[in-house]
């Protein structure tokens, strides 16, 4: 049609990263509008490949729900203000509190869409060292964080291998569900069709869950393992690889130190002794060790359930060990690294050393819970804002985030968040979180906003660079995600309401560029700044930031040094996106970043907390457990405004199997009472015999019913908050992580 017209455009819901083909229309009133959306068939990635919550982003933009301008609280109700007024609000509410409090007294919240968003990936930073607390809080720590940090004890940085799904024979998947989930850690738009692909050319995948998840309905072999048991399963592979005689990391055994500790570190947990505490037969697990060693390329995949539980940071170490040990680590169709095109810590600096990872510094105030990566657990939040004294929480910044939904104990945190003298929110809704902001700042909606997923593309596996500029103009007065963050960070630190985003934006901009030149060993050492900054003066903030980062990394045109490189201005022309290739083995050495230049096999924090694990084989596990589940047509807590995809039966059930059923007295389709240590939610049964005995599953990211809460469409429906249930206490206590699997419940007919 004449009034049409197409765009291309990423999507930014989940970690897949699809590119989207968006036809927009212009109705005779001159707005545009989109008229369909689906996959772009030409994206180097993604090849048209879409899931239904895709082709929704012109129902997020176009949902009346979704706040278009800022609101302060007034006597308790949201009012529209403009953005000056919601500026001044800030300021005479927040100086205040950390003028008399200090700069602590103030925490920050980064919830999970800031890692799909270029401004907050670019400039969450400025907000935080603008905050100057070390109250800081992020999503990562009901997710990743134990996989994080893993990898950066064994590699020196966060360094995630990623299973090279497209050319293994056997993969072993623990803990993630990629037919809802798409993937994560593990950047694969078209998830299960690439699986489907691995097993048309023979491949075998083992699926290992407590529940028969959509994956493992597809796979070759579902294992159904005790919720927690992923570490004593993998200790115990390891295990029968090195009595066996099976290990053998080939190349890298030159690469790495204390290979040999580990037989004698992991000989507790031979197969048998293992067998209990993963509830999975010592046989299987024995021939589940010879199939890896035995495949000629294998890879081990773990995610959610392997991170978010007890025992998260040993299982995702585990994972890596049995990687190396069977020689499939950094080798074609085993577990790879992939090349981030903008540049990564294992790219710069000297390759194959550096100064290695440290966590743990410093514990929380009142929690006492360890730092890592500059953040705290969240488990600690609640307690931080409830304990009286110096240092106490008294006010909150999120960004992206819902807590209150997404958190542990979700009721005591609400309570705390409505305890605080002062909350801001960047968000776009006001939700279960936001509902307590006495600000709220609204970002530009995902069709107004350019993109290029910086975080997810270090986890591809394929390496591949792909920015799209934005799809439609936002209003006039509406500014960009990151001039909000910036403008904040500049209210928050004090320098008043009139400063000059583009002149701090510059000096962001410039310190890009100088840390580049002093890279010894980067394309550009020694150049002249100024000369670069000249080079990318036609653009502003995340484009100019984006462009430094594309052309002094791995792949870049070194500002001229090399012509065929790539910058933003080729990636520009090509809206498909560029595919740089597949993963490239034998990148060890040289990406390693820790300080003696080899993998850490069994680092320190790992062989203590082998005496946890040696110590839970033999208790007795609870009779009930509670762990999460993901489907595909919602994404966290946020997307259940969207009335597409709410449609059909309700999807907030519990799944109960049918012995559990018959001995608990619940029915299919009945209401049943759950409690935890912390809480009681009452939810419907689905009787299913997909789920081990003796576990049940709660969707997450259900309950918008709260009092406050501004979204209409979810509320229609019924829904539970499972973190309700799920208790702050119950953690990986190396990384602090919260465990959501593994919860202890109690269940009984409502
Ligand atoms: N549609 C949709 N896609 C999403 C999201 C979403 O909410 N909806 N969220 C996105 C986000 S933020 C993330 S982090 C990813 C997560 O992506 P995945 O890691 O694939 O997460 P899930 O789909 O929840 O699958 C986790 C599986 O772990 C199982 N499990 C629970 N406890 C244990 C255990 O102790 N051991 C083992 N082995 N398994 C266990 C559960 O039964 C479940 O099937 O998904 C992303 N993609
Ligand atoms: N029980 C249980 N709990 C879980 C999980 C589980 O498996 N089980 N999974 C955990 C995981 S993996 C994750 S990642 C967390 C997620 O935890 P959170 O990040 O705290 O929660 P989300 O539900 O992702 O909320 C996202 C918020 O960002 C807002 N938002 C959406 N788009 C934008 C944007 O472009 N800019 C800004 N500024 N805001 C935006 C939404 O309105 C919403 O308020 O939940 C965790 N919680
Ligand atoms: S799988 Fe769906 S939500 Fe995820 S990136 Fe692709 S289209 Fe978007
Ligand atoms: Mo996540």
């Amino acid at each position: 049609m004449a009034n049409d017209r197409i765009a291309y455009r990423t999507c930014p819901l989940c970690e897949a990263g699809c590119g989207l083909e968006i036809t927009l229309t212009r109705s005779d009133d001159g707005a545009e509008h989109v008229k369909r959306i689906r996959g772009d068939r030409d994206d180097v990635f993604s090849g048209g490949y879409i899931c239904p919550k895709g082709s929704t982003l012109g129902h997020l933009h176009d949902d009346p729900d979704r706040l278009r301008r800022p609101v302060v609280k007034r006597d308790g109700e949201f009012v529209e203000v403009d953005w000056d007024e919601a500026f001044a609000t800030i300021e005479a509410g927040l100086l205040p509190i950390t003028r008399d409090h200090g700069a602590d007294a103030c925490a920050i919240y980064l919830g999970n869409p800031s890692a799909h968003s270029l401004g907050p990936l670019l400039y969450n930073r400025s907000l935080i060292t603008a905050l100057g607390t070390s109250n800081r809080f992020s999503a990562s720590t009901v997710d990743q964080r134990p996989k994080e940090i893993s990898a950066a004890m064994m590699f020196g940085s966060v360094t995630v291998p990623v299973p090279d799904i497209d050319r293994t024979d056997f993969l072993l998947m623990l803990g993630a569900n990629p037919y809802a989930s798409n993937g994560s850690l593990c950047t694969a738009p078209d998830f299960p069709g690439r699986l489907e692909r691995l097993r048309e050319r023979g491949g075998t995948v083992v699926v290992v869950d407590p529940r028969r998840s959509e994956t493992a309905e597809h796979a070759d072999r579902h294992l159904a393992i005790r919720p927690g048991g992923d570490a004593h399963l993998l200790a115990a592979i390891a295990h029968v690889l090195l009595a066996d005689g099976l290990a053998d990391p080939g190349r890298l055994a030159a690469h790495t130190n204390d290979l040999d500790a580990l037989a004698e570190v992991l000989e507790p947990f031979g197969p048998e002794a293992v067998a209990d505490a993963c509830g999975l037969d010592a046989g299987v697990i024995r021939s589940l060790a010879h199939d890896l060693a035995t495949a000629p390329a294998a890879a081990v995949y773990g995610r959610i359930g392997t991170c978010t539980q007890e025992f998260g940071t040993l299982a995702s170490w585990l994972v890596d060990v049995v990687n190396l040990l069977t020689g499939n680590l950094d080798r074609i169709g085993g577990a790879m690294f992939t090349k981030g095109a903008a540049g990564q810590p294992s790219t710069k600096g000297a390759p194959g050393t550096g100064r290695g990872f440290r966590m743990g510094r410093v514990v929380s105030r009142a929690a006492q819970r360890p730092e890592s990566l500059g953040e705290f657990p969240v488990t600690a939040l609640p307690e931080e804002i409830e304990t009286p004294g110096e240092g106490q929480v008294r006010a909150l910044v999120t960004v992206g985030g819902n807590p209150v939904s997404s958190n542990p104990n979700s009721e005591r945190l609400d309570a705390a968040l409505a305890s605080l003298e002062f909350m801001v929110s960047i968000d776009p809704y006001v939700n279960e979180t936001t509902r307590h902001a006495d600000v709220i700042l609204p970002p530009p909606s995902a069709l107004e906003k350019s993109h290029y997923d910086l975080a997810l593309l270090n986890f591809g596996v394929r390496n591949v660079a792909n920015y799209s500029p934005a799809v439609v103009a936002a209003p006039d007065d509406q500014p960009e995600e990151w001039e909000i963050l910036l403008r904040l960070a500049a209210v928050v630190s004090g320098a008043g309401l009139a400063a000059d985003i583009d002149a701090i934006d510059d000096g962001i901009a410039a310190a890009v560029v100088r840390a580049a030149v002093r890279d010894e060993h980067g394309s550009v050492h020694d150049r002249d700044p100024d000369e670069l900054l000249a080079a990318v003066a036609h653009r502003r903030g995340p484009e100019r930031l984006l462009d430094v980062m594309l052309r002094t990394g791995p792949y870049g045109d070194g500002f001229g040094a090399d012509p065929e490189g790539l910058s933003l201005d080729v990636l520009e022309a090509n809206p498909h996106g560029i595919d740089l290739g597949p993963l490239e083995p034998d990148r060890i050495p040289d990406l390693l970043r820790t300080p003696t230049g080899r993998i850490e096999a069994l680092p320190d924090a790992m062989r203590t907390d082998l005496d946890r694990l040696a110590a839970s084989l033999d208790r007795r596990s609870p009779d009930l457990v509670l762990v999460g589940r993901r489907h595909v047509r919602s994404n966290n807590s946020w997307m259940h405004n969207v009335r597409v995809l709410m449609k059909g039966r309700n999807r907030c059930t519990m799944h109960v199997h049918p012995d559990d059923a018959d001995r608990l007295g619940l029915r299919d389709g009945a209401p049943a009472t759950v409690r935890s240590r912390v809480g009681e939610v009452t939810i419907d049964v689905e009787v299913t015999d997909g789920i081990r005995p003796g576990v049940v599953s709660i969707p997450h990211g259900f309950g918008q019913q709260l009092p406050g809460v501004e979204l209409r469409v979810a509320q229609e429906y019924r829904g539970v908050n499972t973190n309700v249930l799920t208790d702050e206490q119950f953690v990986d206590p190396v990384s602090g992580n919260i465990a959501l699997n593994g919860v202890p419940v109690e269940i009984a007919p409502a």
